[in-house]
């Protein structure tokens, strides 16, 4: 006999409280109280084979309320995914486990996505929709026709994010992707009602979303929820009213359950009231090959689709293209276009220059802004806006949402199939600063199109003019970094950006640059992080390193300094991540390591100097803006701040004076 979904459900509730339990750390009440719901969301509706997660046309599901990771792992492993095993949900949030204290994508497949800071799941969901349509719109229902759920708690919905993302979703009538309320009224400091009192389901229908309600402790009520949801063309918000930590007899309803095991008495009494196996980690037979079944039940959808695969003429484009490896033979015939031509443009100019070339040669770039298309640069001509009635568009208006605009590039990138860059202005990667770093951490090809990169944007003074930003984003692990000198560099670091398995900012002027890279290289300069763009004409004194729009100011104080006699490198440094990642001898030779006084180092960067003694060394000289900027003309603001080529030429040679360097 079938077991009831009620004792399905009980398996995950009783895999998250022993889980809890062990660690002794965890949040049991989540997934005690959406058990029933999940329930009905996996053996009846989610399109998936747990022996394949990967197959690239499975409906997405996303635990947006990652501190319930435990409702996550339970399902992987009773739907019979490899990992986690019992033994890695025995070691729940151990060392070197792969069931993380949150649901990271890169420790287990069936993971679509990192969660936890609350919000960004709904969010990274709204990508995955885009992109399934899109793929949908490019390659017909025969190979891209799937869903995306999302579980998502009070948190998720009251977090600001989450307004940015159902107004996309709502605009885009996204109406494959499922929100599942979990409407227990209970957040970490209690009552919900000590902290919100708007109508969630109003505001997602005030965003044009398709709302319903169910008992989301009745799977069978939670079904015909979702089945509503199913048939309405937009996206849809299914309030599931549940009980947090549901079954544990003396703590359910209460705050208590939300991040705490329950502890061991209450454990035994949800047990017994629960009728659970009185052994820990414990499936009763029955209840695991009906889990089991579940998990095989997406098999002959999923042998079909391979089929229509096998017989599609597209077959392999379609493989290549999820298979995300781009080429970079855009770029050399492109240089070699650009080097015959030279004028002074700015880099975000160069950008679009380069985007013309790049969108015609990878399909597979979706672009987009947050409202500053035409500052940022970032439509090409031939492409077309994707909207709710063109899905097969290129180019998103995101509207006035960085940090929406962020995330759902996350989702994009981990749904596959697309490349995904956006722009705003570098100071607004505050706005968006959450969701880069979960990029960062889920190395999601996403690429940030910044430009207005520092004082040289100008007039509109210093609250849009950025300071600590390059370096702050330079501290982000697993993130690029690129700052271009001019149209070359900037065509070099989106070669880069393509070919990366991570995310990176491109960090852009307003203002116009003289061209420094004159010839087509035989390689990718930039590859290497920083070269040396211009060696000492007389033995070598100074090296100067700088970036972006700061190397032709270099170039031309080093050639002051030449006319005194003093040898001088200019190294042009795009990415400091890669330059860190270059061989020894390479380092060597480029920053060698001598005193200062034998050969002094000069930083040159528009922003703030922290962190540029890293390369220049204690005692070296570290030329940029610790302050915030002002409103004027960026020639001015230039003058003002001292990065001129004879304000540098004299800072050296004085501070060489005071050293007593010769
Ligand atoms: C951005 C962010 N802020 C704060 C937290 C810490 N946090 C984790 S869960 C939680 C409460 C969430 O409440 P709810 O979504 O209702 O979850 P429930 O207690 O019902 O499980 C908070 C504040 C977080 N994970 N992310
Ligand atoms: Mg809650």
């Amino acid at each position: 006999m079938q077991p009831t979904d009620r004792r399905l459900a009980n398996a995950i509730r009783a895999l998250a409280m022993d889980a809890v339990e062990a660690a002794n750390s965890g949040h049991p009440g989540m997934p005690m109280g959406m058990a029933d719901a999940a329930t009905a969301l996996f053996t009846r509706h989610l399109k998936f084979d747990a022996s394949d997660p990967h197959w690239p046309d499975r409906d997405r599901f996303i635990l947006s309320a990652g501190h319930g990771s435990m409702l996550l792992y339970a399902l992987l492993y009773l739907t019979g995914y490899e990992r986690p095993t019992l033994d890695d949900i025995k070691r729940f949030r151990q060392l070197g486990s792969p069931t993380a204290g949150h649901p990271e994508n890169f420790e287990l497949p069936g993971v679509e996505v990192t969660t936890g800071p609350l919000g960004q799941g709904v969010a990274m969901a709204v990508g995955m929709a885009i992109a399934e349509r899109h793929l949908n719109a490019v390659y017909g229902d025969e190979l891209v026709d799937h869903r995306t759920f999302v579980i998502a708690g009070d948190g998720d919905l009251m977090e600001g994010v989450n307004h940015e993302a159902a107004g996309l979703a709502g605009n885009l009538r996204l109406g494959r992707l499922i929100v599942l309320w979990d409407d227990n009224r209970i957040t970490i400091d209690g009552s919900t009602e000590l902290s919100r009192n708007e109508d969630v389901v109003a505001r997602h229908q005030a965003a044009q979303w398709h709302t319903c309600e169910c008992d989301g402790l009745n799977a069978d009520d939670v079904s015909r929820a979702i089945e509503e949801a199913l048939a309405d063309p937009r996206p849809s918000l299914i309030r599931c009213r549940t009980i947090i930590g549901f079954g544990a007899p003396n703590k359910q309803g209460t705050a208590a359950t939300h991040g705490a095991a329950l502890g061991k008495d209450e454990v035994e009494a949800a047990r017994e009231g629960l009728g659970l196996e009185p052994e820990e980690f414990t499936v009763p037979d029955d209840v695991l090959t009906a889990w089991r079944a579940a998990g095989k039940r997406g098999g002959i959808e999923h042998a079909l689709w391979k089929e229509r695969l096998e017989a599609s003429a597209r077959k392999d484009e379609f493989l290549a293209r999820l298979n995300g490896k781009v080429s970079d033979a855009w770029l050399r015939p492109y240089v070699e276009r650009l080097v015959a031509d030279l004028k002074p443009i700015a880099t975000r100019k160069a950008s679009e220059m380069a985007l013309e070339a790049i969108n015609a040669a990878i399909p597979a770039t979706i672009g987009g802004s947050a409202d500053l298309t035409g500052s940022n640069n970032t439509k090409t001509k031939a492409l077309e806006p994707l909207t709710a009635d063109n899905y097969a568009g290129r180019y998103i208006y995101y509207g006035i949402r960085e940090f929406g605009m962020a995330a759902a590039m996350n989702g994009m990138a981990l749904h596959g199939g697309v490349i995904p860059y956006g722009g705003t202005f570098l100071v607004f990667t505050d706005y968006a600063r959450p969701a880069i770093r979960l990029s960062a951490l889920q190395n999601a090809r996403v690429i940030y199109v910044m430009t207005h990169d520092s004082i040289g944007l100008g007039e509109d003074g210093p609250t849009h003019q950025p300071i600590e930003h390059l370096q702050s984003l330079r501290a982000m692990p697993q993130l690029d970094v690129y700052r271009p000198a001019d149209a070359v560099e900037t065509a070099e670091c989106w070669a880069l950006a393509l070919q990366s398995d991570g995310p990176s900012i491109l960090a852009l002027t307003r203002q116009n640059l003289t061209p420094l890279r004159t010839q087509a290289a035989s390689e990718n300069m930039s590859a290497r992080g920083a070269y040396r763009l211009k060696a000492a004409g007389s033995p070598r004194k100074v090296i100067i390193l700088a970036t972006g729009s700061e190397v032709e100011i270099a170039l031309a104080a080093a050639e002051e300094l030449e006319e005194q006699g003093i040898g001088t490198d200019v190294v042009s440094m795009p990415c400091t991540e890669r330059f860190d990642a270059q061989p020894w001898d390479y380092r060597e030779d480029i920053l060698p390591d001598v005193s200062n006084r034998e050969i002094l180092r000069v930083s040159i960067e528009a922003g703030t100097t922290f962190g540029w003694e890293r390369y220049t060394g204690l005692h070296g000289l570290r030329i940029g803006i610790d302050r915030f900027g002002v409103s004027a003309p960026a020639k001015d603001a230039y003058a003002y701040f001292g990065l001129t080529a004879g304000k540098v030429a004299g800072r050296i040679t004085d501070f060489m004076k005071q050293r007593g360097i010769q």
